[in-house]
């Protein structure tokens, strides 16, 4: 099938073309790219929702159980779980397909787990990629899980409007997220295994961090406590998650931050595309890398005059896409 049919067959609610989409954007292919370019205006309706937190601290049992009560009000899901460390997902999605069995045979619900592939920043853009065509399907929420870790993990859940943060007691400590970077980027805070012992002093801890830490875009981000396993706190989370919603709505925060986010893709894409251009090939013009450089070797040019000419060169040329 070509990427058009995939396309066609992902607007008329395939979900094997969606699936199928999915393995070409994330393998970072020409079909994949073509197909984010025709599907790309049909993007922008789903509310998109991060989880991010230490391993093992129950975000897949929160996503089960926040689907649970998303689709009680007939809403469609898709889950992108992530898993940043391993190039290999299986034991992840292995555990992702006990935590979120509830969902697995719900055609109103989509679950795709996605590991590592080469670079860090490819792995982003597949996120951000694998998110517009979930949007493009007809998600009304789609919920992206990754293990928050460090500034790679912060990076792919930034795609998410909202960004939940979840601890549970004896999982890392507040002081070590700080320091990660993934206490600044919560919108919403969850304690989750409220039911265990600590569970209190995990809470007090967070709290007097988020006392310290500036107030975000005039929204005080809030705690609640969990238990994921028995659906404890998840209607309230649910309500908290809809409340942020319309807040950054009304604060038109919501359009800055995905400006913002574009503005990264941007400047992202063109790096790449220069990058691959001047060291791939020819430039244009009839000029390469190499000539260049003989230039500069033999003096006939200096290095900022040879930058330009490659930039002039590089203008001129047509590439696409
Ligand atoms: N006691 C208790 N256990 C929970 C709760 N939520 C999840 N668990 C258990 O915690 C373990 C890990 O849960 P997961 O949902 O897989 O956690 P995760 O954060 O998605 O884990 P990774 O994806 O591996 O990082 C499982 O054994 C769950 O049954 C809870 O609220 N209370
Ligand atoms: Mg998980």
């Amino acid at each position: 099938l070509s990427s058009t049919d995939l396309v066609e067959r992902l607007l008329a609610g395939d979900r094997r073309a969606l699936g199928r989409l999915i393995t070409l954007v994330d393998d970072g292919t020409q079909e994949g790219k073509e197909a984010i370019v025709k599907l790309f205006p049909k993007t922008g309706h789903a509310q998109i929702i991060g989880i991010t937190g230490s391993p093992g601290v129950g975000k897949s049992s929160l996503i089960n159980a926040i689907v649970k009560c998303l689709r009680a009000k007939k809403k469609t899901v898709g889950i992108v779980a992530v898993d940043p460390s391993s190039p290999f997902s299986g034991g992840a999605l292995l555990g992702d397909r006990i935590r979120m069995q509830d969902h697995f045979t719900d055609e109103g619900v989509f679950i795709r787990s996605i590991a590592s592939r080469g670079s860090l920043g490819g792995l982003s853009r597949s996120v951000n990629n694998v998110v517009r065509l979930l949007d493009a399907f007809g998600s009304d929420v789609i919920i992206v899980e990754t293990v928050g870790a460090g500034q790679v993990e912060v990076e792919i859940v930034k795609v998410a409007q909202t960004i939940i943060v979840v601890m549970s007691p004896g999982y890392g400590d507040v002081i070590q997220m700080l320091k990660a970077g993934i206490i600044e980027i919560g919108d919403i805070f969850v304690i989750n295994k409220s039911d265990l012992e600590g569970a209190y002093r995990t809470f007090e801890g967070l709290m007097s961090v988020l006392e310290l830490n500036q107030k975000k875009e005039g929204w005080n981000p809030p705690i609640i406590q969990t238990v994921a396993v028995a659906n404890k706190g998840i209607t309230e989370l649910v309500d908290t998650i809809e409340l942020h919603r319309d807040y950054i709505q009304k604060a038109s925060i919501l359009t800055s931050r995905e400006g913002k986010r574009i503005e990264n893709e941007l400047i992202q894409l063109v790096n790449e595309r220069v990058y691959e251009k001047i060291t791939k090939g020819d430039i244009g013009e009839g000029e390469n890398l190499n000539t260049i450089v003989s230039k500069v070797l033999s003096k006939q040019l200096d290095p900022y005059s040879a930058a330009q000419r490659i930039l002039s060169a590089l203008g001129k040329a047509k590439h696409y896409p």
